[in-house]
């Protein structure tokens, strides 16, 4: 006998225990803007999330080990091995943008890094820089020194989450350029398997994880549209809407336009059609 045990919520995930060695997430068709969850979803926004971080897990083994067993048939279900998690949020950006841009303005620094003078919003840096946080259970991460993250998983580790986040990176921001997407910054997760080997874990490369730009309206000098959900932060701010809860409904033609983004992401990045996924999941993984 073997039950599923729903043991955490994220915003728009749910994660199971499948047994002691093994968890399922399972990726909604939830959207979250501007930090809101809200009431309408996107359909088969979880598919997508699900079978872009396949993809990408199954063309990073070689970086470094990863948590992922299999996709669910479903294609919105990761069955993924059950690790010790460590304690920071590994990120790395290689435009500046969000707090990375607002902490430049006031400091010319982004988490104790030192950048050159003169840089605009949106622009690329000279090279993709490691900005670890804290990972908060309510409220905002926080960022965190080397001398912190050190502090919090061993300077060795440390050094060891650093390589292989910005090798990851590099790897799949090249890869997307190639697409016509840039990968302006990215989370990663990681744990640590029974022997204390590091293993990816969580979502990667995801638009939920990742900005997404598209690359044929990018310039430096301005925030950049969003490549998937830029529809619906536009709908949401022409409502007045205070970012505050509740957010509003979607009316279709957003939710149409929205769902159409996703499914390009996908099939740009994994150059499998969403249709094809659909039928079999594990397409993604060869
Ligand atoms: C783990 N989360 C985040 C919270 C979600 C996801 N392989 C793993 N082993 C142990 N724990 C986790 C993982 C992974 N990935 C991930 N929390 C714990 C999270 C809530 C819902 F979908």
């Amino acid at each position: 006998m073997s039950e599923t045990v729903h043991v955490g919520s994220g915003k728009v995930r749910e994660l199971y225990a499948l047994d002691d060695e093994r968890l399922l997430l399972v990726a909604s068709d939830r959207i979250s803007v501007f930090d809101v969850v809200l009431p309408t979803e996107i359909p088969d926004k979880g598919r997508v999330l699900t079978g872009l971080s396949g993809f990408w897990f199954a063309r990073t083994r070689g970086l470094v080990r990863n948590h992922l067993l299999g996709l669910g048939e479903d294609g919105r279900s990761m069955e993924c091995r059950k690790l010790e998690m460590l304690p920071i949020e590994c990120v790395v950006r290689g435009y500046l943008a969000g707090s990375g841009w607002s902490s430049y303005k006031k400091s010319g620094e982004v988490c104790g890094v030192q950048l050159p003078g003169g840089l605009r919003e949106s622009d690329e840096l000279p090279e993709p820089i490691f900005t670890p946080t804290t990972k908060a259970t309510t409220g905002h991460d926080e960022p965190l020194t080397a001398k912190e993250s050190g502090e919090l998983v061993g300077a060795e580790r440390f050094a060891e989450l650093e390589r292989v986040s910005i090798e990851l990176y590099s790897y799949a921001a090249g890869h997307a350029r190639e697409q016509g997407i840039i990968l302006a910054d990215t989370k990663f997760e990681f744990g640590t398997d029974e022997e204390g080997q590091l293993v990816l874990a969580d979502e990667i490369f995801t638009p939920d994880s990742s900005r997404f730009w598209p690359a044929d309206e990018y310039e430096p000098g301005r925030s950049q549209a969003s490549f998937d959900k830029q529809f619906v932060r536009d709908y949401a701010e022409s409502l007045g809407w205070d970012k505050s809860y509740p957010g509003p409904d979607l009316p279709d033609d957003v939710v149409q336009g929205t769902r159409q983004r996703y499914l390009e992401a996908f099939e740009r990045l994994t150059g499998v059609s969403f249709e094809e996924y659909a039928g079999k999941p594990e397409v993604v993984l060869s």
